[in-house]
């Protein structure tokens, strides 16, 4: 057994069958730091996973503690990159300002924020810890992959990924620890304005260790008894007629106080997902409001701190569960806010691969945007949803978004999602985990069960799945996810019984082989995306000697039908006349900002220096730095419209308003000398020139920096 199984449920009952089951997955003889997938690892099993790996792997992990939840627990984000490769702008370029020299308090960037960052993280919903397992999945494959599987040793050289398993430690804590299913994170709570502190949260009547919950009959109740399996409630709606007896179903819990109220002031505060500076609102009335203003929770505030000083961040995840598909942006405004080209590499790149690794049909405008026109004319006759005949598509089941397109109704507000891909310009998804109807290998298929979220939709669906499942769990997990109902008188309520799911496993993936297989899908689609990141390199770098002076004065450039030349003065001297030339590319398939995050004043266009030292290096033509726009990337983003690469200024209808980076300026230097364009924009490809006046041997070098593609250094030497 690993040591890091937990303590929890399966030790308590013993768990003969799924045991041999999993030792399949267990910890294989390369993992420096065993780890298996039998059941939740929970907060304090997490935290000690994570410190761990990063004493057992220095050279390519770094744990970081981003900030402290309410309760005080650690919020980790652990790093994983190659430590020795990378480097920044600030470590390359100096100062240009000397009395900016000798500043102090000054935080140095570490060489990984220098490479393309991918953020990962689970549970920001304390209770939907399925992601927080996918997050330690992918921390073994990749840190085990090291140096033994040559795709994942290329991402780890010269990518960067920030894996945060648990946003919210005291959700997960209370969630796995105490078994009191929590949602939001933990806050001092007086609701009810008694003076009292979270003095009424869930109770463990029958002192089982477990929450889960209590039934009575009631003739007012919203339950009636299932006749296949009668251990199932099924709901039913108040006014809905029934020959059956009605009960009621409540979470396992007393009046603490003797308010004769239950569950007022519980620990349950924000819901993290809604406190973020993006569409925000003050929902008060929300279960789990959105706060008192953006970031008031200390989860979210280091999250977005977090996010603002790595601005190398240009992929990421925030799982939660469940229901088996992603959210993709936007859920607070429709596409139309979207740049149709950040649509296409949503849907037609990232989708598509999505929906192929959960095994569901990708639709035929993504397969064939050709037929795009053809297929708006048929949606016209047949939807009643706008932004789907715009498109030219609906969106599947499995990649969608949480807008409600059909009535033009946002769903939600201060997500994390959309924060991210509005105001900071990251390729930001939701895959809501965990889909039981096909996730559970050897679970009987029940048609038209799979994704069922709440108990309204589908209801047969939903009940005949139900069923399934409890037989399933029976027979392969010994009955151990369930609560047979026993009789219990309750203090307040009378006699009924307590029972039901076991809320740790009710609404997660379930541990074993299905948590693996999860586990193992979402791995693969998070490093197909990482492998959709910029990469902008050098490939070419000359300094050529034009001409050798005594003074760096004689050496003047003019410009003469379009080319610069030198005028002659002394033959030879100490001062070399160079001309450096070099080709900035971005070899991989994405363009360096996505269309939104162009227009974004917040983020750097990519810019390429000319560095020597100060006092020894003239510049006659061109300034130490030059800005390169947005370099495309190298992959044809079907159906954009405008052909190859991520062309950035490639406006469609619906393109946003705002103003897009601007094009480099016309270099006016040295006597009004016009200097010819530098930088030619457009395309993956960019080929610079100075012309420098350098003392001696002095050294050259070219630094390239791209916000989220990169920051490369050449030496150049004087040919
Ligand atoms: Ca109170
Ligand atoms: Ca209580
Ligand atoms: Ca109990
Ligand atoms: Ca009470
Ligand atoms: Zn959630």
């Amino acid at each position: 057994m690993t040591p890091y199984r937990l303590n929890g449920f399966f030790k308590r009952f013993g768990l003969s069958v799924l045991a041999v089951a999993l030792t399949a997955l267990a910890a294989g003889a390369a993992q420096k730091v065993p780890i298996a997938f039998d059941d939740y690892h929970g907060y304090p099993a997490t935290a000690k996973y994570l410190k761990d790996v990063a004493a057992a792997y220095p050279q390519i992990t770094a744990l970081l503690e981003i900030g402290q939840s309410t309760m005080g627990r650690p919020i980790y984000v652990l790093v994983v990159s190659n430590m020795k490769t990378g480097t920044t702008v600030d470590a390359q370029v100096p100062l240009r300002n000397p009395r900016s020299e000798g500043v102090k308090n000054v935080t140095p960037m570490k060489p990984y924020m220098g490479k393309p960052g991918q953020w990962i993280c689970g549970a920001t919903h304390g209770n939907e810890y399925t992601g927080s397992e996918v997050c330690l999945y992918t921390i073994d494959k990749l840190v085990t992959g090291y140096g033994v599987d040559k795709e994942t040793t290329a991402l780890v050289d010269t990518k960067t990924f920030y894996i945060c398993p648990i946003v919210n430690p005291d959700g997960v804590f209370n969630s796995l620890e105490k078994g009191i299913s929590q949602r939001q994170n933990s806050m001092l709570r007086d609701d009810d304005g008694d003076g009292r502190i979270n003095e009424d949260g869930p109770d463990d009547l029958n002192g089982d260790g477990l929450i889960t919950q209590f039934r009575s009959k009631d003739p007012k109740g919203a339950f009636v008894v299932d006749d296949a399996d009668p251990r199932l409630m099924v709901r039913v709606r108040p006014n809905d007629k029934t020959e059956k007896e009605r009960w009621s179903v409540v979470v396992e819990d007393k009046d603490n106080d003797g308010d004769k109220r239950r569950g007022e002031d519980s620990e349950a505060g924000i819901d993290l997902n809604r406190n973020f500076p993006e569409g925000w609102w003050n929902d008060q009335g929300f279960a789990g409001g959105s706060g008192d203003y953006p970031t008031s929770a200390p989860e979210s505030r280091a999250l977005a701190e977090f996010f603002v000083t790595h601005p190398n961040i240009f992929m990421a995840q925030f799982y939660h569960t469940s229901g088996g598909f992603t959210f993709r942006p936007l859920g607070t405004a429709p596409h139309t806010r979207l740049h149709p080209q950040d649509v296409a590499v949503l849907d037609f790149i990232m989708g598509k691969k999505y929906l192929e690794t959960i095994g569901e049909d990708v639709p035929e405008a993504w397969k064939n945007p050709a037929a795009i026109p053809a297929l708006r004319e048929e949606l016209r006759k047949t939807s009643k949803n706008k932004y789907a005949i715009e498109r030219g598509y609906e969106l599947p089941r499995g990649w969608t978004v949480s807008y409600d397109e059909v009535n033009d109704r946002r769903y939600g507000f201060g997500m994390t999602t959309d924060w991210d891909f509005l105001e900071l310009g990251v390729w930001s998804i939701t895959t809501e985990l965990w889909n039981p109807a096909k996730d559970i290998p050897g679970l009987p298929r029940v048609a038209g069960a799979e994704g069922v979220e709440g108990d309204d939709e589908r209801p047969e669906a939903r009940l005949a799945l139900e069923r399934a499942l409890l037989k399933f769990q029976d027979e392969k997990y010994g009955g151990k996810l369930f609560l047979n109902w026993k009789a219990f008188k309750h203090p307040e309520l009378g006699d009924g019984e307590i029972g039901g799911w076991i809320p740790r496993y009710s609404s997660n993936a379930w541990p074993g082989e299905p948590l693996a297989g999860v586990c193992d899908k979402h791995f693969r689609f998070e490093t197909f995306r990482a492998g959709l990141l910029p990469d902008v390199v050098i490939t070419e770098a000359k300094a050529r000697l034009l001409y050798k002076s005594e003074s760096a004065r004689e050496a003047t450039a003019v410009a003469a039908g379009g080319e610069v030349r030198i005028k002659k003065g002394g033959a030879k001297g100490k001062y070399r006349i160079v001309e450096v030339t070099a080709v900035v590319e971005n070899k991989g398939p994405l363009a360096t900002h996505t269309a939104r995050g162009s227009t974004l004043r917040g983020n750097r266009e990519d810019v390429v220096w000319l560095v020597g030292d100060r006092g020894k290096v003239t510049f006659l033509q061109g300034t130490p730095y030059q800005r390169l726009g947005v370099l495309d990337g190298a992959m044809k983003i079907p159906g954009s419209g405008g052909g190859e690469g991520g062309g950035m200024r490639a406006g469609g209808p619906g393109a946003p308003a705002e103003e897009s980076m601007t094009p480099p300026p016309q270099f006016r230097r040295r006597g009004g000398l016009p200097g010819p364009t530098q930088v030619r924009q457009g395309g993956a490809r960019r080929e610079v020139r100075w012309l420098v006046a350098v003392e001696g041997d002095s050294p050259l070098k070219i630094v390239v920096s791209s916000q989220k593609g990169g920051t490369r250094v050449q030496d150049v030497k004087v040919q």
